[in-house]
This record gives C-alpha cells, sequence and structure tokens, in this order.
C-alpha cells in the first residue's frame, strides 16, 4: 500500500479542493481584532453569494434559542446560558446559510453529469451546487447515478446486510452532527445486525480526550460548563484556533478579560483568539468598535511540546511548595487522589533542560504560566485538536489532569478539565452508544431494554474500518453524513477502500466527494437537515443534541425541507434496519411515527437519561450527570489517578519539520467556503504551508515560492505533495502548517497513536525544499 501511494503521481491528486481563486494569492498578517465587523462583512457578503438575504437572518435569530429554535450546528460550544442573548457567531452563520441555500442537485443534474465527469470538479463546486433531493443509485452501466423510490434503495442496502456471510462485514460511520434520536436507532441496527463496527468522527478527534478522561477521573468527558467558565480565575487555552472553530468561545474570554481573569494561550501560532476581539453580539460594542483583550500571556510551544511544558508548570508548582504551603492542595491530593508520589519523583527527575528542549519554551516562560496557575483559586485547562491528534495524546490530555489535580482543581466551581469538541453532537453520538468499544454494562442494558442480544466483540474504528475494506473484509460501508473520503487519512489508500466495498451508501445533505468514490453499488440517501421541520404522523418532531459541556436540548427545524422527498435521519436508519432485519421485533416504524417513543426508550436504556421527555422539554435542557464533578471516580482505584508517563521525543530530526494539519477560517472540515483564511492573513489560496522564516531562508524558500512536501511514515514510507506556496509565519522553528483536507494525503494509514489509535495528522514529519 505504501509503494503504491509512493507512486502516485502528482496529477492523480487533483482535483482541488477549494474554489478556483480570481486573484492572486494574498498574504498581509492580521492586526485587527476577531469577530466584530470584519466578521459581519464576511457574513453579508457570505449571505448574498448563497441568495439568502431574506430568509437567512431570520432563521438565525432563531438559532440556540432556548427550546424553540434549533441548535446551531457549527460547533458543540455550549449555548449562553442567560439563554435571550443573541450568542452567534460569523462561521455559524455560514454554516446554517450552506445548509438552507436555494440552490438543488437534482435528477437532472445526475442525469447531464457522469461520475466520471464530476471526479474532475473540485470539493467546492461540489458541494455549491446545493441541497440533494431524491435518492440516487449508481448505475455502472451509464456512469450516472440514476433515481430510485425510497422503498427500493431499502431493500437494496438491506438485501446487501441480509446477504452478508458476517455481520462484521458491514461497518457503519457517524458523523458528529446525528441527533441523539437518530444515533440511538442507528447503533441499535448495527447491534441488532451483530456489530460493533461503529467508527466515528471522533476517532479523528477527540478519542485522546476520552480515554484520558476515563482512565484519571473515571469519566469520557470534560467536567466544567459555561457557569464555570464565567467564574474561574485562570483560563488556559491549548491547541484550538477559537476565533474560527468555537467563536463562541470570543464571548467568554472577553468577558473573563473584563473581570480580571488570566488568560493563557498555549499555541505554536499565535491565533486570532490570542489577542482581542469585538464581541459580536454586543451590539454597542460593535458601534463604538470597542475591542476587549482576550489574553494575558501567549506562550508558543513547538507542535507536540505541550506535555513537557504542562510537566515544566507541574514541576514548577511542586518546586515552590517547599516554601509556599499554598502552591501545592495536599489534603485535596490525599483524599481525592492516587499516584501522586510517582508523579512527583517524576517531576523532580525530570530536568529544566529537558523541558526546555521538548517543550521549545524557556524555563522563564513555563515559570510565567505557573505563576498564574499558582495564583488562581479556580482553573480551566481547555484544549482542542492541537492536543489530540498526536502520538502521545493521551498522555499529554492525562498530564492536563495531573497538573489540575495538584491544586484540587476539580470538584467545584470554576475549576476542571473542558476539551472544546468538535461536530455539535459528538459528544452526543458516543452519550448514545457510537462506541466501537461499548462496556458490558451498557450492553446489558441495550439487551434487556431492547430484547436484542447485541454482540460483545469489540467493533473496528475509523483506521481499522479502512484496513479491513482494503483487505476485502467489510463489504458495505455506511455513511450516516461526513465525507468519509476526504476526511480519512492517507486520501488514495482511503479511495481505494471505499472503491474495495461491495456496497456504499452515503447519507448526506450535499453532494461530495464520498459519492464519487464509491463501491460497485452505490446509493445517496438525501435527509433534513437540522434547520429544516421534520414532519412525522404524530406532527412534528424535534430531536435532542448534547453539546461540549454535558448539557443535552432540543433543536426544532423550521424551515420548509429543500425538497418533499427528503426524509430525516431517523426515519432512513428505520427505512434499513428494516429491510436488513425483516423479522426484527423492534418497532422501527412505530418509533418514527413519534420521536418521543424513541425517547422513552432511551430513558430506558441510557444512564442518566430517566424522564427524558420531561426533562429536555426544561427551558435550557438538562445536563447529564458527571460523576467525576461531584469527585465520585469511576476508576479502579475509586480516586482521581495521577499518571506518570515518560515523556515523548518530539524533537524533530535534523533536517525533518513537524508539519500540523489544521482547518482555515472558510471552511468546516471537508466544506470548503473560500480560499481565504482571514485571520491568518491570508486571501486566495489554500494550497500552502506556513513556515518559520529561518527555516525557509536555510533551504532557499522565498514567500510564495512553491515547495516539495515529503513525509515520512512510521514504516519508512513516503508520501509526497509538490507545489503548495509557502508564506513565512510567526511559528516556532521546525514546525509548519497547512490546510486539511488538501494535506491529508501525508497522513499515513499505518500512523495512528498507539495510546487512541487516531491518525496523527498534527505531527507529520516532513521534509520540505524549494519545487525542483
Ligand atoms: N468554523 C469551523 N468550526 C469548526 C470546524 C471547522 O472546520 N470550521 N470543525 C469542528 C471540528 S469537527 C473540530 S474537531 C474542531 C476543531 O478545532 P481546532 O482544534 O481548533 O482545529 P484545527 O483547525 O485542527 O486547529 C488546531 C489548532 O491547534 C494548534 N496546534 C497544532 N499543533 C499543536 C500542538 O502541538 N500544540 C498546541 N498547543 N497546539 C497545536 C493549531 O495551531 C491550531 O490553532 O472545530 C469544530 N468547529
Ligand atoms: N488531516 C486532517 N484530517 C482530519 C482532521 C484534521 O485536523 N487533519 N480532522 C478530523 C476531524 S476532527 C473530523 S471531525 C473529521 C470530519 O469528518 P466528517 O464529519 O466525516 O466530515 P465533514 O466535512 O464534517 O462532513 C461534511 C458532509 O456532511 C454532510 N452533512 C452536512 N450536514 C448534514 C446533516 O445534517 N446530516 C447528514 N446526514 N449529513 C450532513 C454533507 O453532505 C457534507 O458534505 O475530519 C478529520 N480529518
Ligand atoms: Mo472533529
Amino acid at each position: 500500500m505504501s509503494t503504491e501511494s509512493d507512486a502516485k503521481p502528482q496529477e492523480e491528486l487533483e482535483p482541488r479542493v477549494g474554489p478556483v481563486p480570481l486573484e492572486e494569492p494574498e498574504f498581509h498578517p492580521y492586526h485587527h481584532p476577531a469577530a466584530g465587523w470584519g466578521a459581519a462583512k464576511s457574513v453579508t457578503q457570505f449571505l448574498v453569494r448563497e441568495r439568502e438575504l431574506v430568509d437567512g437572518p431570520r432563521a438565525i435569530m432563531r438559532m440556540n434559542h432556548e427550546n424553540t429554535g434549533f441548535d446551531c450546528p457549527g460547533c458543540a460550544w455550549p449555548d449562553d446560558t442567560k439563554g435571550l442573548k443573541l450568542d452567534i457567531c460569523e462561521n455559524g452563520i455560514k454554516h446554517v446559510t450552506w445548509e438552507m441555500t436555494r440552490k438543488r442537485v437534482g435528477r437532472e443534474f445526475f442525469a447531464a453529469h457522469s461520475v466520471s465527469e464530476l471526479s474532475a470538479w473540485s470539493d467546492f463546486e461540489l458541494e455549491n451546487q446545493g441541497r440533494l433531493t431524491e435518492p440516487m443509485v449508481y448505475d455502472p452501466d451509464t456512469d450516472h447515478y440514476v433515481p430510485i423510490t425510497w422503498k427500493d434503495a431499502f431493500e437494496v442496502a438491506g438485501r446487501a446486510l441480509r446477504e452478508l456471510d458476517n455481520p462484521n462485514q458491514a461497518s457503519f460511520y457517524t458523523s458528529g452532527r446525528l441527533g441523539n434520536e437518530a444515533t440511538f436507532l442507528y447503533q441499535l441496527m448495527a447491534r441488532e445486525l451483530g456489530t460493533n463496527n461503529l467508527p466515528d468522527c471522533s476517532n479523528m478527534c477527540h478519542e485522546a480526550s476520552g480515554r484520558a478522561l476515563q482512565a484519571s477521573l473515571g469519566t469520557g468527558k470534560g467536567t466544567v460548563d459555561l457557569k464555570d467558565w464565567e467564574s474561574a480565575d485562570a483560563l488556559f487555552i491549548l491547541g484550538v484556533n477559537a476565533a474560527s472553530n468555537a467563536p463562541r468561545m470570543l464571548t467568554a474570554l472577553s468577558e473573563a478579560y473584563r473581570r480580571g481573569a488570566q488568560i493563557v494561550h498555549i499555541n505554536p501560532l499565535v491565533e486570532a483568539a490570542a489577542t482581542r476581539t469585538i464581541v459580536p453580539h454586543d451590539f454597542l460594542d460593535m458601534a463604538l468598535f470597542k475591542t476587549t483583550k482576550t489574553s494575558t500571556l501567549n506562550l508558543q510551544p513547538r507542535i507536540g511540546g505541550d506535555m513537557a511544558l504542562l510537566r515544566g508548570m507541574a514541576k514548577a508548582i511542586l518546586e515552590q511548595a517547599h516554601t509556599d504551603p499554598k502552591a501545592l492542595d495536599k489534603e485535596f491530593v490525599d483524599r481525592h487522589t492516587t499516584g501522586f508520589e510517582a508523579y512527583r519523583e517524576l517531576c523532580e527527575s525530570t530536568s529544566w533542560e529537558e523541558l526546555e528542549n521538548q517543550s521549545g519554551v524557556s524555563r522563564d516562560d513555563i515559570l510565567k504560566a505557573a505563576r498564574v496557575y499558582r495564583d488562581a483559586d479556580r482553573s480551566i485547562i481547555s484544549w482542542c485538536l492541537g492536543l489530540t491528534q498526536h502520538e502521545h495524546g493521551v498522555d499529554t490530555v492525562r498530564e492536563i489532569v495531573n497538573l489540575l489535580l495538584l491544586r484540587g482543581n476539580l470538584g467545584r466551581e470554576g475549576a476542571g478539565p473542558s476539551p472544546v469538541r468538535g461536530h455539535s453532537n459528538v459528544q452526543g453520538n458516543r452519550t448514545c452508544g457510537i462506541d466501537h468499544r461499548p462496556t458490558e454494562a451498557f450492553l446489558d442494558r441495550l439487551a434487556e431494554v431492547c430484547k436484542i442480544d447485541p454482540p460483545r466483540d469489540h467493533g473496528l474504528d475509523t483506521v481499522n474500518t479502512i484496513q479491513a475494506m482494503l483487505r476485502g473484509d467489510v463489504k458495505v460501508f455506511v455513511g450516516m453524513g461526513g465525507n468519509f473520503a476526504n476526511a480519512a487519512p492517507d486520501t488514495p489508500v482511503t479511495h481505494e477502500a471505499l472503491r474495495n466495498c461491495d456496497l456504499t451508501v452515503q447519507v448526506s445533505t450535499k453532494l461530495n466527494r464520498s459519492h464519487l468514490v464509491h463501491g460497485r453499488q452505490a446509493l445517496i440517501l438525501p435527509c433534513l437537515g437540522r434547520t429544516e421541520k421534520d414532519h412525522q404522523r404524530k406532527g412534528l418532531q424535534s430531536t435532542s443534541v448534547e453539546d461540549s459541556m454535558s448539557m443535552v436540548h432540543l433543536s426544532v427545524g423550521m424551515k420548509r425541507p429543500a425538497s418533499s422527498h427528503l426524509l430525516s435521519e431517523p426515519a432512513i436508519v428505520a427505512g434499513m434496519a428494516r429491510a436488513a432485519l425483516p423479522d426484527s421485533a423492534t418497532p422501527w416504524e412505530w418509533y418514527i411515527e413519534d420521536y418521543d417513543r424513541i425517547r422513552d426508550t432511551m430513558a430506558q436504556a441510557l444512564d442518566g437519561f430517566e424522564d427524558f421527555n420531561r426533562r429536555v422539554r426544561l427551558p435550557l435542557g438538562f445536563r447529564l450527570k458527571q460523576p467525576a464533578r461531584e469527585l465520585v471516580f469511576l476508576t479502579e482505584s475509586g480516586g482521581a489517578e495521577f499518571s506518570a508517563a515518560a515523556l515523548p521525543d518530539v524533537v524533530p530530526a535534523p533536517g525533518t519539520l513537524a508539519l500540523g494539519t489544521m482547518r482555515s477560517h472558510d471552511q468546516w472540515n471537508t466544506t470548503i467556503y473560500s480560499d481565504n483564511d482571514r485571520y491568518r492573513g491570508v486571501k486566495n489560496l489554500r494550497t500552502l504551508v506556513f513556515m518559520n522564516k529561518d527555516d525557509m531562508r536555510e533551504r532557499g524558500i522565498a514567500e510564495f515560492d512553491p515547495v516539495d512536501i515529503t513525509s515520512t511514515a512510521k514504516d519508512g514510507s513516503q508520501r509526497h505533495l509538490n507545489g503548495h506556496l509557502a508564506i513565512p509565519y510567526d511559528i516556532p522553528r521546525g514546525c509548519a502548517a497547512g490546510y486539511m483536507p488538501e494535506m491529508n494525503v501525508l497522513c499515513a494509514l499505518g500512523d495512528y497513536s498507539t495510546q487512541s489509535d487516531q491518525p496523527i495528522m498534527k505531527h507529520v514529519k516532513v521534509t520540505i525544499e524549494a519545487a525542483r
């Protein structure tokens, strides 16, 4: 496999991802505040382009409004606790507008364009055609997608699933925006069929956080909520580009700054959220151009250097504890934790020299961060992909917990770990059963409540699903949302895997690469979006979602569906399930008539969902119980467990660089809105690589010079990406960064973390040279 991707000529990696820029690329470092008028202008241009100036703003006013609107699909940041604020952001608006577009992809479109022809289109052009309107099936004789009735489409999927020798020959992917009710039915279908093959986007995203928090605290989730964010004395923000990817965090940061809290950003790049903002919903601030700072200290570690930096902070706290009895919360450590002595010894025996070298941050700067941490009574540490998509992601997140435990920053107001989740319901998916490694307790209860006999063997995650498809062991792939072909690592290899399937089924709202890179048989099943009304036999339905902070609340669509032929996601799952399991005793059709019935079953089957239908209708929904928050640790020892992992060596070998793949401001994962990255000062260019200017000079590379990038995988195989333009950027030496999904060709499928099985997307080992 590796030699194959080695041999792939560059042309095969075309077509491009983003739109064709109309003007020359530009780069001017950004010095304006985040959000504010720049965002307002960008939104207006976007609404004009999508021809949504009338309905767009009306829908947006209904977003995130207690229980009367729909949940913003833009990210998983919680809604404002005060409920009534217009807590919206530029990227949420773009995201919703993208779904509500008036453009349509109907049968005429597919009749006019063959799959081969569409395969040459850019990803931007594909999605930009608008919303899918009716189910389609691939016709190999003509190489076109042709219309199919829902009944026949379900029968195609059902027959393929029924005819498998073994249910483990199917794999059921979930992208994290699927609502809780559809999620529950989806995992029920998979388990009733007899497989735990439930890969999800979380396997590429926060798997490391879940595993680390589970091991340390006995819960897979963060313990804080927005009220805690409002009362913390210090906030540490690691490895997240909040202004683009969780923009509503800007509000929390600016409010924290105004009340005098300390805000420390730890990121190889100084992202826009680490400077200042104009609070978007604060109309007075907007009118007066009033900016608020959102940072009191910025540290720029090398890529992968966070664990050493955090350990340095812990070492400083322990050193200070010799003379300052308040530095360490000895009482908390004694009463609630295990493993402290081993951790202390490890910190003491790690030299400052090693910590400086591995983190790429000077001792003085580490001490500055430690001082902030020591002086704060209540600290929150928050993180996203910059910490998780690494070989040692689990150890690093556990190091966060170690540091929190030292000062008892757990189980009390304003303190604790706070992962920033990605997709708007990725956390809810896991809660409601999307887990390839379910616990016995979960399966026992599911068996009892749903009267099925679920399989006990663990299933396949994302990487393992791709490997099994390549081997021919997985023959049917179902994508419940998302864009697997472009989101997964090692693009040509993932494509080969999808093409090797007997059947691929994609449940989608818009046309994307995963429809064109398909199995021998292929279905496109178009569904309602979250903004749309979902009418079933018993009336208008709502679905529930869970945000980053464990709040479960209802989302109700308000727009007329993009087409009268669309089905809801729960209905599509039920249709497939009935066709695959004709004798099933599960009342699939009855569930779809009224989602309250699904919720009643979930209330019995899922921990924390008691009285679901009533509680989810409370004004802000309800918060799932967080045992660690109450200092109850469901760990083996019954305490919070310190970890004592060795520091990994993250310093790039001479001549090589550590490359991080990330999102631009104008994209949503594989969905590209434009070729701009406003906060990083880039216009009309996505095929770029950000480099330190000294690393560029050393290689004889000037601004906008084309470069050749070569990655070397753990197994020694090499992958190439040629022609990206170099941009001199404020990034530590030895580090480079660029955009996913263009750079996924550099991520070897075999290069996943041995701790989390997550593909290593933030620390790709590369060499970069001027294009030959
Ligand atoms: N508008 C918008 N919102 C989104 C998304 C989107 O694509 N668009 N995607 C959603 C999803 S699914 C997710 S998972 C999240 C992703 O949210 P992010 O985690 O912000 O996603 P990335 O763009 O990958 O950015 C990674 C950040 O980590 C930093 N980083 C890279 N390597 C390191 C490191 O070694 N250490 C540290 N400390 N930092 C590092 C990068 O400089 C960058 O700021 O956002 C969600 N929200
Ligand atoms: N190199 C690299 N690769 C990465 C990452 C990285 O940082 N670097 N990040 C990883 C992460 S964190 C994630 S989460 C994955 C993202 O992986 P995915 O979740 O698989 O991808 P998305 O781009 O979010 O999916 C976009 C598609 O979802 C469909 N869609 C939109 N709304 C709906 C809906 O309401 N219902 C349904 N059924 N479909 C809908 C549309 O058809 C759209 O084309 O990518 C991963 N890949
Ligand atoms: Mo994600």
